[in-house]
């Protein structure tokens, strides 16, 4: 891609309504626009990188079982007051009506509308467990959106809903994901901690959350240091093994603010290993048993002839808003330089050549390394301006490819001067950058 072709409006400063850095950097490089409060529109930029994650949820939410479906964004008022949440939800819901003055909404979460579609289409313990999930937009009306993505109004979320037939085989469920949640963030290179956490309008009595850490994360916690060291390479999906990671992180005291007591947290934690600090919650996971198969009849038949109510659970990713929590973990905007993990940049690789008046030399040889790289798969963009060097590198640097190639004085012949963003610079040849980038990309 060329940058002079690209759909990036870069803003020479921040924005002065921008408060954190994710929403400063996302404004800046133009990854989305504002359309109404907390409402955005995603230029490619931030589409793009807003699309990997979401590549990467979906691969991990497959390796477990989870099979993906789509359901709409406007749901029924019918579904909502057999369940009781219609009034429960409150102003939070946004509430249209269609021509017929039937009653809709746009959907906050979606326990009602996989309930319904559950009841009606299984009836047997023969058929269980059943995990399914899908990738849609959401709608909150939050009294308080704010930090760009992050607390928007309309949102991107992962949520995946599990019907199993005991409460037992539930909780096989519920570590599925546990597991699956540890996974997927370690993918996009952040450690997020899951911590006892309150139910809230979804309800039940077991829930985690998964949470980063940042000083402009709106979630306050109290932990156990020693949680951050721990490491779960599970590979098997195996019940007994699955009980055990949870139970390994469980030993740490590990809790948000509504979770929180004073006396328990400081006779568990020795003082040297106690943590209050921020973070941001970007998962969020809870076990609600027949909460909603009661009340809205989702029955299932059981061996003997007996019929019980369908246990379930829930299981929500922030997808829009880890865009801003990656960024958040690894902007550094003192130096106003972002480094995207690999597993999500918006590209690979940035060529910069340095390009003088009449002078095309420096953008051939772009364009030629340009298509080795393409060949091997990688995504890649190539500085086609005329800009001076230094304006050069600081776009670069705020656009935030892992790597960069400049071509110029010091890149001669078979050796390029390459770096890793951030860096010092290296002198390699185009085969060993290749061959780096893609060892780099295989341990993602
Ligand atoms: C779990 C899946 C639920 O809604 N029902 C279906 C359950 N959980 S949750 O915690 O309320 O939301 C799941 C995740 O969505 C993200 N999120 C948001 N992202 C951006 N703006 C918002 N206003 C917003 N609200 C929730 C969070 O990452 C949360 O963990």
């Amino acid at each position: 891609m060329l940058l002079s072709k690209l759909f990036i409006p870069i803003l020479k400063n921040n924005p002065s309504e921008a408060k954190i850095k994710s929403h400063q950097l996302m404004l800046r490089v133009g990854m989305i626009k504002q359309a109404s409060a907390g409402i955005y529109s995603w230029l490619p930029l931030g589409f793009k990188v807003m699309k990997k994650i979401e590549e990467i949820v979906r691969q991990e939410q497959n390796k477990i079982g989870a099979q993906e479906i789509l359901m709409p964004t406007i749901q029924s008022s019918e579904i909502w007051k057999e369940s009781g949440r219609y009034e429960d939800y409150g102003e939070e819901m946004l509430r249209i009506k269609d021509r017929q003055k039937r009653e809709m909404l746009y959907g906050p979460t979606n326990e009602e509308q996989v309930t319904e579609i559950f009841r009606s289409s299984l009836k047997s313990y023969k058929s269980l467990p059943q995990l399914l999930y899908h990738i849609q937009w959401k709608f909150r009306d939050e009294i308080r959106p704010r930090f760009g993505i992050m607390r928007g109004r309309e949102f991107y979320m992962k949520d995946a809903y599990s019907f199993d037939v005991s409460d037992e085989e539930a909780f096989y469920s519920y570590n599925k994901f546990f597991l699956s949640y540890l996974r997927t963030f370690k993918r996009l290179s952040l450690t997020a901690i899951p911590m006892a956490a309150d139910t809230g309008p979804i309800g039940g009595n077991l829930s985690h959350e998964f949470i980063i850490l940042a000083d402009t994360g709106e979630s306050k916690i109290f932990t156990d240091k020693r949680i951050f060291d721990l490491n779960s390479n599970e590979t098997e999906l195996e019940k007994n093994s699955l009980q055990q990671m949870r139970k390994k992180y469980e030993q740490y005291y590990s809790v948000t603010d509504e979770k929180f007591n004073k006396e328990e947290f400081e006779k568990v934690v020795s003082e040297e290993n106690r943590l209050i600090t921020k973070g941001i919650e970007v998962g969020h996971i809870f076990y609600f048993g027949d909460k909603y198969s009661k009340a809205m009849s989702a029955s299932i038949d059981l061996p003997g002839g007996k019929k019980d109510f369908v246990k379930m659970g829930s299981y929500g990713i922030g997808v829009s808003r880890l865009v801003g929590a990656i960024i958040e973990a690894k902007y550094d905007d003192k130096n106003e330089i972002m480094k995207w993990p690999l597993s999500v940049a918006p590209y690979d690789i940035a060529l910069v050549p340095m390009i003088n008046k009449n002078d095309t030399l420096a953008l051939e040889k772009a364009m030629n390394i340009s298509k080795e790289l393409i060949k091997n798969n990688m995504d890649v963009l190539i500085d086609d301006t005329e800009e001076n060097f230094s304006s050069k590198i600081k776009k670069m640097n705020l656009i935030g490819a892992p790597y960069q190639i400049i071509i110029g004085k010091k890149s001669e012949g078979d050796l390029l001067e390459f770096k890793e963003i951030g860096k010092e610079t290296q002198n390699l040849s185009l085969i060993n950058i290749i061959e780096f980038i893609k060892k780099q990309k295989n341990t993602n």
